[in-house]
Parts: C-alpha cells; sequence; structure tokens
C-alpha cells in the first residue's frame, strides 16, 4: 500500500507550501510505494545505479573502458522523441498554432488524471528539484520533476543541476518551479515481476503553457522523460521567452580563437541529428584556429544593455547521438566519453564489457551483442546500435570547455548558423544578405527527418530555427518575437547570419563535403566575412564563397566536388522558392510581413 498524504507531506524536507502541496497530491494521484526526495550526491547515485543493476536496467561496463559507467536498453517501441503524441494544451487552440497537437486543457487534463491515476502503483515516487541555467543567474529557471523511473533520476543528475542545493534555493526564494510529472505507464501489481524497461504502448507527451507545467506519460526515453530538457528548456522556455523578452533555441554555442588571438562566439540551430554536438565539439583541421565548446543543444539568448546577444548553455550534460561518433569524426567526445560517468542507451555491447556503435572505430569489432541482446557480427544486416543510441555524459568532461560555460550571463554572438540535412539545393555556406534575410532563412529552413523522432526517415519539411518540434506556442508568433526583440538594437551590434549544409550529395550519392574537423574551414570563412576578409559571390540567396574563398590547404577533395557544394542551381531554387511559397501560406495570417517581403525579395531576385 502506498504512504498516506500525511505521511508524505511530514516526510518532506522542504517548507516550500506550493511543492508540498504538489507532491502530497501526485502521491494521492499515482499511489506509489514509497516517495523518496533526490539529494543529488554521488552516494545516492551509487545506490540508484546499483539498485538499476539489480533491476537489470542498466549494465555495468567494465570500468578499465568506461569507468562508472553503464548501458541501458530501451524496449524496442520507445527508442526515440514521439512528436505525433506531443501536444501543447494553450487554452486557446490558435496559441498551439499550426505546428503543435493541440486538445483544449480541461479535456487533456481528466485524460491525465485517468492515465496518471494508479500509475506509479508498487514503484518509488521520486521528487527531483532542479535547475536549467546557472543557480546563481539573476532569474534562476527551476523545476521539480515527479518520476517512477531511477533511469531518469540518474540521467537528470547528469543533464542537469539537480538535488538538495537546488531545493534551498527554491526556498530562500520562494520561487515558482515549473511542476513537471513523469510516469512510464507500468504500475505493478503485488508480486509481479518488473521488466528492465517499463514503459507504455500509449504516449503522451503535454505542455501547458499558461500555468507553465508539463506531464508526460508512457516514454522513458530522452527528450519524452528528461524534462528538463526539450520540454522545459525549449517548450516552456520558448513561452517564458516571449512573455519575458528572450529567446529559448535549439543551438549549440562554441568559441572560436583565430590565429590572431581573438576570439569570436557562435551559435548554431540544426535540427535533430544534424550536427551541433559535433560542431560544437570541432577538431579544427586548419592551422591556428581553437575551438572550445559552451553547449551542445540547447541556447538561451537575450539581449544585454548594450544591444549584445548573448547566449548560455542551461544544461549540465550531453545527450548525443551515438552512431558517427567516432575518433576520426569527434575525437573530443569520445575523450569526453572515455573519462566514464555515463550512460548510454541503445548502444551494441563489445564481448570485453565496452559499448560500441557503428562509425566508432574503423574497425568494426568481430563479435558483439546488438542493442537488442542479441549476438551480432558484421555480416547481419542490421546495425549493432540503434540508430537514435545514445551517450549521456557530463559536460564538464569535455576538455575543451570553455571557462565561459560557467559565466551565468553567458557570451555575446559574432554569428548564428541555421543548417540542416539536404541532398541538394542548399550551398555548403551562404551568407544572408542582412540579418531580416538571415530571420528568413532560419524560418524557411528544412531538412530531412532523423531516427531522433519516432516516424518516417528522411522526408524533407521545414523546420523553423531547428525548432519545429519545440515551439511551445505559435510558429508565426514565434518568428515575430524573433523580428520584434531584434528590431529594438543596434543593427550594426546583431550577430552575422550564415545558412550551412554539410550533407549536399554528389551525382555518385556520397557527400559533396567531408564535414566534420574540416567544417573549420567554414567557420574560417564566416569569421573572414565578418572581418570583411573573405570573399564572396553576391547570388540571388545571398553571398556564397568564391572556390578560393574557402582554405582548402591540405584537404583533398576535387574542384567538382567544391563546385557540388557549393553550386547555387536555378532550377532547384525555383523550386525552393515553390516550396517556400507554399510553407509560408501554412501560417495563415501570422507569419510577418518581414518575411513576406523577403520571400518576395528572394523571388525577384531569382528572376
Ligand atoms: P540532437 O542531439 O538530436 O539534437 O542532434 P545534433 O544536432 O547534436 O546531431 P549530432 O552532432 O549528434 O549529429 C548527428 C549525426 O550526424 C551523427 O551521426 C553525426 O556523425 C552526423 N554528422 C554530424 N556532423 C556531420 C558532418 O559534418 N557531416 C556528416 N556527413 N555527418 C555529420
Ligand atoms: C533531439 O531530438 O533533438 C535531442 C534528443 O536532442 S532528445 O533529448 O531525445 O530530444
Ligand atoms: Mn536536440
Amino acid at each position: 500500500m502506498g504512504q498516506t498524504a500525511q505521511q508524505v507531506l511530514s516526510d518532506a524536507p522542504t517548507t516550500h507550501q506550493r511543492l508540498r502541496d504538489w507532491v502530497a497530491e501526485v502521491a494521492q494521484l499515482t499511489q506509489p510505494d514509497r516517495v523518496y526526495w533526490v539529494d543529488g550526491s554521488e552516494q545516492e547515485y551509487a545506490v540508484l545505479t546499483d539498485e538499476l543493476v539489480a533491476a537489470g536496467t542498466l549494465k555495468r561496463l567494465n570500468p578499465e573502458l568506461f569507468p562508472n559507467s553503464f548501458a541501458a536498453f530501451s524496449d524496442p517501441k520507445d527508442v526515440a522523441r514521439v512528436e505525433e503524441q506531443t501536444f501543447i494544451c494553450s487554452a486557446k487552440e490558435g496559441d498551439a498554432g499550426f505546428t503543435n497537437n493541440w486538445m483544449e486543457p480541461s479535456e487533456m487534463k481528466t485524460k491525465l488524471n485517468d492515465l496518471f491515476a494508479g500509475s506509479m502503483r508498487g514503484r518509488t515516487m521520486y521528487v527531483i528539484p532542479f535547475v536549467m541555467g546557472h543557480l546563481e543567474a539573476k532569474d534562476p529557471k527551476f523545476g521539480v520533476e515527479i518520476t517512477d523511473s531511477a533511469y531518469v533520476v540518474a540521467s537528470m543528475r547528469i543533464m542537469a543541476q539537480i538535488g538538495t542545493d537546488v531545493l534551498r534555493k527554491i526556498e530562500e526564494l520562494d520561487a515558482f518551479f515549473v511542476p513537471a510529472l513523469h510516469s512510464v505507464g507500468a504500475p505493478l501489481e503485488p508480486g509481479e515481476q518488473d521488466v528492465p524497461w517499463p514503459c507504455n504502448e500509449e504516449k503522451w507527451i503535454v505542455h501547458f503553457p499558461e500555468e507553465r507545467s508539463i506531464y508526460s506519460y508512457g516514454s522513458g526515453y530522452g527528450g519524452n522523460a528528461l524534462l528538463g530538457k526539450k520540454c522545459y528548456a525549449l517548450r516552456i522556455a520558448s513561452v517564458m521567452a516571449r512573455d519575458e523578452g528572450w529567446l529559448a533555441e535549439h543551438m549549440l554555442i562554441l568559441k572560436l580563437t583565430s590565429p590572431e588571438q581573438k576570439s569570436y562566439y557562435l551559435a548554431a540551430a540544426f535540427p535533430s541529428a544534424c550536427g551541433k554536438t559535433n560542431l560544437a565539439l570541432l577538431d579544427p583541421t586548419i592551422d591556428g584556429w581553437k575551438v572550445e565548446t559552451l553547449g551542445d543543444d540547447i541556447t538561451w539568448m537575450r539581449f544585454d544593455d548594450e544591444g549584445r546577444l548573448r547566449a548560455v548553455n542551461p544544461e549540465a550534460g550531453l545527450f548525443g547521438v551515438a552512431p558517427g561518433t567516432g575518433w576520426d569524426t569527434n575525437p573530443n567526445a569520445m575523450r569526453a566519453i572515455s573519462k566514464g560517468n555515463s550512460i548510454f542507451t541503445n548502444c551494441a555491447l563489445t564481448d570485453d564489457g565496452g559499448v560500441w556503435w557503428e562509425g566508432m572505430t574503423h574497425e568494426t569489432p568481430a563479435h558483439l551483442t546488438d542493442w537488442q541482446g542479441n549476438s551480432w557480427t558484421p555480416e547481419m544486416d542490421h546495425p549493432a546500435a540503434h540508430p537514435n543510441a545514445r551517450f549521456c555524459t557530463p559536460i564538464n568532461q569535455i576538455d575543451m570547455l570553455a571557462p565561459e560555460y560557467h559565466e551565468p550571463d553567458g557570451v555575446p554572438l559574432s554569428a548564428i548558423f541555421f543548417g540542416g540535412r539536404r541532398k541538394t539545393t542548399i550551398p555548403l555556406v551562404t551568407q544572408s544578405r542582412d540579418w531580416s534575410h538571415g530571420i528568413f532563412m532560419g524560418s524557411t529552413l528544412s531538412s530531412e527527418t532523423t531516427a531522433a523522432a519516432a516516424g518516417e526517415l528522411g522526408r524533407l519539411r521545414r523546420d523553423p530555427m531547428a525548432m519545429l518540434p519545440f515551439i511551445g506556442y505559435d510558429a508565426g508568433d514565434y518568428l515575430k518575437h524573433w523580428v520584434k526583440l531584434s528590431s529594438a538594437v543596434d543593427a550594426e551590434k546583431l550577430p552575422k547570419i550564415f545558412l550551412v549544409n554539410w550533407f549536399r550529395r554528389t551525382p555518385d550519392g556520397g557527400f559533396a563535403w567531408p564535414g566534420f574537423g574540416d567544417n573549420s574551414r567554414v567557420v574560417k570563412w564566416a569569421i573572414e566575412r565578418i572581418e570583411g576578409k573573405a570573399e564572396a559571390v553576391d547570388t540571388p540567396i545571398g553571398f556564397v564563397p568564391t572556390a578560393d574563398s574557402l582554405d582548402l590547404d591540405g584537404l583533398e577533395i576535387s574542384t567538382e566536388q567544391v563546385d557540388a557544394a557549393l553550386k547555387v542551381d536555378a532550377l532547384e531554387w525555383a523550386e525552393e522558392a515553390e516550396s517556400i511559397d507554399e510553407w509560408y501560406r501554412r501560417f495563415g495570417g501570422s507569419l510577418p510581413e518581414e518575411l513576406l517581403s523577403e520571400l518576395e525579395g528572394l523571388k525577384s531576385r531569382l528572376g
């Protein structure tokens, strides 16, 4: 039997009345066997992970290969974000906009109440106080996640600052917190044997933007369950940002230092599994340029008193795509992971107790255990790791972490990149004509879908600012917010905007551009454009590098390949403009005027 409301309250280690009330209310609804308040300590982590190993959810990895690290394997039906089941329940349907699923809030609340009733029976209910961003920020953004998954607790400890220090600060400030309720939706009958990855066929990821609350039911995976990440730091935070005058974005942040020892900060928005972690941990292949990391997935930005756009990373860890991460492509990530203290989900296991995934090493091991627990050899026609397998690793294990990561006010941006996965049409890099044209580029960003979300792969879709699945309100209002915020500041101080595409193909199907460390060449060109040093062709779509303005020193690449990567093709762009037109029509009346003018401008330049 569960604890009574009185017991729950008498055990609650907090004086914060709203938190006490909410925890008691949730315990009454969900009926857990016990309530546990997470303190965030190392000792607690050791106990939790031991319990998860005993339950079969985690497997401890060989400590000589990956110290203090674990592998988890999810239910095969719970491997990615579920966009179809993600809802923005604003009071008015129009406030959710055409990019979100919507349901009338009280109808959704009734549904959620039914789902959560008794959903934690036989389990422990964990209460996780957390903060996104700096605890000492001027206006720290608190949340409390209640979950019945110890795997979620362990992962949240890597991804955010959690526990007693946060709770004390919430009390001291008598602060608002976002209530974020999560259940895997798999109650246990007395005596019933648990499974390694409990979850429910039915999944609901629900946000109430006005009351700033989150409910997640049925999934234990990634952004569905680690509620500080996409649910809070993007969907709810984008609504807070609209109301408070800032921006919550799906972006990485990096610091770049030139051979002249001048430093620049750059943010980049790419859709899920389109290269943020890789660019954030860039290992430059050109001499004299140094890169340091500030963030790899989420960026909160605001204009400072001097009109400069400043960026912070609200997260404390990486939840990075494993496949394709290797000693060749991303040695900095490999070094961070190798320090241990990581949770790997849906990777393959090596026979010596380590993890492996496609692209990690040149040679595929002769034998593995695949992510579904089956014996695997290289002749098999399916990958050993799931395509959305992930590593969860503390950000402070990155050797190249910029010290500014710890600055509560963040860093001033010189440039913003937008980019997607496009086989055709979009050149390697295009500088926008000006800020407004840059917002146009962001608003029309498009990409082929990836394994980061459940559903069809490789389908081309528009993904404005790489935020399509993460804007917590009307997409047209979101674009208006970008336009309005930036129109209030000195245009000279705005970051320069670039559109990039690492994924264009040559006619034989291969990548036109080598990517990864060689993307430093594109970053260098962008910085030299900002400094007024690099040449460009003024094309109808923006400024594209001349073939010799890109530093290709030491790169084995044919002229045909470079041309294929940089080409602006009139026919492809006629189709693109048509498709942008269609996209913009879907906004109804809510698109900012400025962007319609940008589209007209593009069409007339294309002729
Ligand atoms: P989320 O965490 O889902 O938001 O993704 P992300 O944007 O951080 O993507 P990530 O950097 O993890 O890259 C996803 C996949 O793209 C990995 O398999 C990478 O190996 C691959 N990738 C990243 N950069 C490049 C590149 O420059 N060229 C090519 N060809 N592939 C790349
Ligand atoms: C993404 O899908 O953009 C991710 C992974 O970063 S998840 O945290 O699962 O959303
Ligand atoms: Mn992401």
